[in-house]
């Protein structure tokens, strides 16, 4: 097939019935973008040749030196299935798990998926994520197995060994897809039946008799399904080698041997997979291969051809016998290739005209995923529901568009609605209007002359001005040889520019060239942007200001072609465009739309999680503003990387892993800031807890009460230093009471380790308990808000679990009476209000308690007032621990005892407006670490204007906050204290040569394995392991290297797990003493890690410096 011309795609752009939006999915090197070369081979825009070895989509010169991909490229090709033709929007992800950003942005915008499954390696976890993330954005996928050849060559499996390989594979990844069906069913089942309940008992309260039918089947056999699962048969699997070319689906078979054998095509649809064979005496296909010894036709009519071609071909490299198939087959080998030395050409040469893979993919995607037009009305739903509302309680208006989006219709008056899901930089000379084209003969001399002209005109201006130089006069003019010189300077730099183009897809109307769009940010309410827009006004018209609403035009669309771009007027719904002009107004992804009534979507679910810091400064400190600019735009272009300032000043680069990291270097360095710049070591993060006091001692004896009672001690001791010790008083049971320094209030705090089911809870609930957050914050300030079902339904569930989790006496009732969570409101830390006689609106009101919050209201409103400064002294307390000053874990804090003079409480409205200021300023705060922005925070409660009751040491709530917090401090420290360390999860795929050198690098490493299991049908193990983040910088290279190559890991960030040694433990028993020594630090992992974070933040570090040379060595003797 030809170049298809541009002119060609815009006609195919206009009919979304026959467009398909599709991505390219799996597992790190599982072959995506080597299949994406064949698809674009397909259109002649590479030749089929270089087709797999180019691999044309990643464009990068990283990419192609690393041989991954980093980022999605899309481009659009053209397919003639039977008499249709089709545009098809392909869309190539990296497999990379620190991409896996990449892949969201991706997914977002697409229909349906291709899922390729390399098939020796079969479902690995990467192919996991993908496929759940194609579920949750609720596109259909397909699949295709691919790299069967590897099944023949490396792995030297018989075509009968190699059926039963594949159908393992095809039940794994069926299982996957099952898992998630079933789970999404269930949910529905659930909503189901509660909505039948209440139906119930309204109909039982209308008439109390009746039959009573009880259903316990858990719906999955009413839910359909059969669209689900991958099977040969159902035509969503094609069987590929991309690097030889080659591909098949059942069909393809189906067809050739309904001609050649004379069977129905329909019936060999049906038995070419599965346990059928062949019986030649009477004919027919019959059931029951496998117990009858007999070959499955699959074996029999499609592996065992292609077993023998790749035989005669690589294997036998039999002459004779290649002409004879070549003959068979009909198709036409060129001599060339027939006298290559290399015997995969001359197998390509046949296969890909045998078995065209592009032809089979591209036929399954065209028949087998959804156009535009087939969106459901589901899926519409979910990405214009903005949690935690119910899309029924959305403007009228904007439900109407709804339709819009059903309709997909491009008609002049429809909406105009796109989502962009990131950006991305091309160089500003790569752009079609800048490109060079070739030019014609005319051009050609028009130029020439205008360059003529161009050189009389200077020289006769060089003329002049050595004239006007020997008159000694200035001209009062400009001189226009200079001016051009000038100009032509200036514009210099901006050749090498970058400019941002937005990655998008129309979901409703036309995209014009020129045209004015509002920029939805991701928390507009279109409800609130009704309502002070005047009715009708459009993007052209002079808009007031509204929250998170911008106007911005689109001036440049363009079509995306992998590495090149081409310019269009007009793009119609359902593809997908480049648009250039949104940079200022849009930092990552938006909506776009031309009416105010549109909701922002959904924010795009990722997977990965950015982990790894570094800090990053100039080489050159004089070039700080282009490293800062660089960094902005290195921000903007990437989808997953924050870029933060620290107080200290420092630039602070997260990133997902060492990979990612390696390329955002790459890119301030190349692309966005192009100066030298110094990278620190990462930063690794930790969390600090609190754990139950230990039984034994470090040697193993039984400690008693007495260890207990130590540390108690030393907190006294310590916290005597610091300030007069009569405002702190510490109990034998880690009680600590303080009381601010006019010593009109007093607070008593004890710190708890949480349960770790309950901190894994916590953390894996944080998007819950923001909204429930959010809805108290709405009912304090007295809005009402219309909660959808589902997050009142999830707020309950959570409530749930928190209580079967907080069991026994230490517990109860604890659930009820939380307080707050921390740090910002939504960490992984509580505080209890165990105050006797303080009532306070429950967290959990809107769960239908409000009558209660009325009574608290008017029972201790005086304190209430003052209820935000206890909560803010708790936020910043678990903000920054006093280990190393980071973020607290797993902390119970229960404020036992507060007291206020009566005369000190304040006048209730000053209060009220300030508190709510000062929250939502640390609720909108996402800024983490070290508690930079906090002491910010209190700065701020320290300004505010003088109540009545203002002394010398500041007006209470601020003095509040601080005794707060120091006495959470106390209390923390009052316990054994812990450091927490980021753990890694990471897959291996070893042999069993290289096994132990895993193991090794593990071991060396602090890695835990977790299992290790066989990988049937091959002789390769798998290797589930954990690995603190602190050690596992060059983990992969290591590996990689030990292993020649044959093991290399992916990193996903997993949990936080307690280091078990206490960084503060000092030899108390003479055991303990002669067995670590004074020091005692010689083993002590936890005090390494927390003296590094010390020294970084430049925090006091107390380290014992060899006092006695001699007695020292002595002890190491008795070690
Ligand atoms: N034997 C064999 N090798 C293949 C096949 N397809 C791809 N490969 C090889 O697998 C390696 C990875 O291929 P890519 O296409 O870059 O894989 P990818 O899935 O795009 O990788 P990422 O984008 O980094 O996730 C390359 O060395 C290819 O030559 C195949 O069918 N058979
Ligand atoms: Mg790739």
């Amino acid at each position: 097939m030809g170049h298809t011309s541009l002119e060609k795609i815009i006609a195919l752009q206009r009919n979304p019935a026959n467009i398909r939006n599709l991505c390219i999915l799996a597992h790190v090197d599982h072959g995506k973008t080597t299949l994406a070369d064949c698809l674009v081979a397909s259109n002649g825009i590479i030749s089929s040749r270089l087709a797999g070895k180019l691999r044309y989509l990643d464009s990068r010169e990283d990419e192609q030196i690393r041989g991954i991909t980093m980022k999605s490229s899309a481009i659009s090709l053209h397919y003639r299935n039977g008499d249709q033709d089709y545009l098809l929007n392909l869309i190539d992800s990296p497999g990379h798990v620190d991409f896996s950003s990449e892949v969201s942005t991706a997914v977002r915008l697409c229909d349906g998926a291709i899922i390729v499954v390399d098939a020796v390696e079969g479902v690995c976890p990467q192919t996991q994520a993908v496929l759940r993330q194609a579920w949750l954005e609720n596109i259909r996928p397909v699949l295709v197995i691919n790299k069967i050849d590897r099944l023949i060559l490396e792995l030297k499996l018989t075509s009968q060994e190699a059926y039963s390989h594949l159908q393992k594979i095809l039940e794994q990844v069926n299982a996957v897809t099952g898992a998630l069906f079933t789970s999404k069913v269930m949910e529905e089942r659930a909503e189901k039946e509660k909505k039948e309940e209440e139906a119930e008992e309204e109909k039982e309260s209308e008439l109390l008799t009746g039959d009573q039918v009880y259903d316990w089947s858990a719906g999955l056999e009413e839910a359909d399904d059969s669209q689900l699962y991958f099977s040969p048969d159902q035509g969503n699997v094609v069987f590929a080698s991309a690097v030889d070319g080659w591909g098949f689906s059942i069909q393809q078979f189906a067809h050739i041997y309904s001609q050649k054998m004379g069977i129905k095509a329909e019936v060999l649809l049906k038995t070419l997979w599965g346990d059928f064979y062949l019986n030649a005496k009477a004919k027919k296909i019959m059931k029951g291969a496998q117990a009858k010894g007999k070959k499955q036709l699959f074996v029999q009519l499609v592996l065992d051809n292609i077993w023998s071609l790749y035989d005669a071909v690589v294997t036998r490299r039999d002459k004779e016998k290649v002409e004879k198939v070549v003959a068979s087959l009909g198709v036409k080998v060129m001599a060339r290739d027939s006298r290559h030395s290399d015997p995969k050409v001359l197998l390509s040469a046949i296969c890909s005209q045998w078995l065209p893979l592009a032809q089979a993919v591209l036929s399954m995607v065209c028949e087998k995923l959804p156009s535009p037009i087939d969106m459901t009305a589901e899926r519409v739903e979910k990405l214009m529901s903005v949690w935690p509302l119910r899309f029924d309680s959305l403007p009228e208006q904007t439900q109407e568009l709804k339709r819009a989006f059903l309709q997909c219709s491009s008609g002049e008056n429809q909406p105009l609605i796109i989502f962009v899901s990131k950006m991305f930089v091309v160089d500003t000379k790569a752009l079609p209007q800048n490109r060079q084209r070739t030019l014609t003969q005319e051009e050609i001399a028009q130029r020439r002359e205008l360059a003529r002209q161009r050189h009389a005109d200077r020289m006769a201006a060089d003329q002049t001005a050595a004239e006007s130089h020997s008159q000694e006069g200035q001209p009062a003019g400009c001189d226009s040889a200079k001016m051009e010189g000038l100009t032509l300077k200036d514009s210099q730099p901006e050749e090498d520019q970058q400019t941002f183009v937005a990655f998008a897809r129309v979901y409703s109307g036309v995209a014009k060239k020129g045209r004015r769009v509002f920029v939805l940010g991701p928390k507009y309410d279109p409800a609130r942007g009704l309502s002070m827009l005047p009715e009708g006004s459009s993007a052209w018209d002079h808009v007031p200001a509204v929250p998170h609403l911008s106007v911005c035009s689109m001036d440049s669309l363009y079509l995306l072609m992998g590495r090149e771009l081409e310019e269009l007027d007009e793009v119609p719904v359902g593809n997908v465009l480049g648009i250039r002009g949104l940079e200022e107004c849009v930092l990552k992804s938006a909506t776009l739309s031309t009416t105010p009534a549109c909701p922002p979507f959904i924010p795009l679910n990722f997977e990965a999680t950015p982990i790894l810091r570094v800090a990053i400064e100039p080489k050159h400190p004089s070039e700080m503003p282009k490293l800062v600019r660089g960094m902005r735009l290195l921000n903007q272009a990437d989808p997953c990387a924050e870029v933060l300032i620290q107080e200290t000043g420092e630039h602070v680069l997260v990133t997902a892993g060492e990979v990612h990291l390696q390329r955002c270097l790459d890119d301030l360095r190349k692309r966005f800031a192009k100066i030298e710049i110094s990278v620190s070591k990462p930063i690794i993060p930790f969390r600090e807890t609190v754990v139950r006091p230990p039984k034994v001692d470090m040697v193993n004896e039984d400690l008693g009460k007495q260890h207990k009672v130590a540390i108690i001690h030393q907190v006294k001791e310590e916290a005597s230093h610091g300030r007069p010790s009569d405002t702190l008083h510490v109990d034998h049971i880690g009680l600590v009471t303080l009381t601010t320094p006019n010593r009109l209030a007093t607070v008593s705090v004890r710190a708890i380790p949480l349960p770790q089911e309950v901190t894994s809870l916590l953390e894996s609930s944080t998007e819950l308990i923001r909204t429930l957050e959010q809805v108290n914050m709405s009912l304090r300030e007295g809005k009402s808000l219309d909660i959808s079902p589902k997050t009142l339904e999830a707020i309950a569930g959570f409530k749930a679990q928190l209580e079967s989790l907080l069991q026994g006496r230490k517990w109860r009732n604890a659930v009820e009476h939380i307080w707050a969570f921390g740090p910002r409101r939504y960490g992984p830390n509580i505080l209890l209000n165990l105050v006797e006689g303080y009532q306070r609106p429950s967290l959990w009101q809107c769960l239908g308690r409000g009558d209660q919050a009325g009574e608290a209201r008017a029972q201790a409103s005086g304190m209430r007032d003052l209820d935000n400064s206890i909560v803010s002294g708790f936020q910043l307390a678990t903000l920054s621990g006093p280990m190393c000053e980071e973020p607290l874990m797993g902390v119970c804090f229960s404020v036992e005892r507060w007291d206020i003079q009566s005369a000190v409480l304040p006048q209730p409205q000053d209060f009220l407006e300030e508190d709510s200021k000062l929250h939502r300023a640390m609720t909108d705060n996402r800024v983490e670490g070290s508690g930079e922005t906090w002491t910010g925070g209190s700065c701020q409660a320290r300004r505010r204007p003088q109540a009545a009751s203002a002394d010398c040491y500041g007006p209470v709530s601020g003095q509040l906050i601080a005794a707060m917090k120091e006495a959470c401090r106390h209390a923390f420290q009052a316990q054994p204290q812990r450091l927490m360390a980021a753990m890694y999860t990471c897959e291996i795929m070893a042999t069993a040569e290289v096994l132990g050198r895993v193991y090794g690098v593990l071991g060396k490493r602090e890695g835990r394995v977790l299992h290790e299991e066989m990988k049937e049908g091959t002789d390769m193990f798998i290797i589930k392991a954990v690995l603190p983040v602190a050690e596992s910088f060059g983990f992969a290279d290591e590996i990689r290297k030990r292993t020649s190559g044959l093991a290399s890991p992916q990193l996903v960030f997993s949990h936080w797990e307690v280091i078990s040694s206490d960084p503060c433990w000092v030899p108390t028993t003479e055991e303990e003493y002669l067995h670590f020594g004074e020091k005692a630090d010689s083993a002590n992992q936890a005090l390494k890690y927390m003296n590094a974070v010390r020294r970084r933040k430049g925090l006091y570090v107390e380290e014992k410096i060899v006092e006695h040379a001699e007695k020292q060595r002595t002890l190491g003797k008795n070690k």
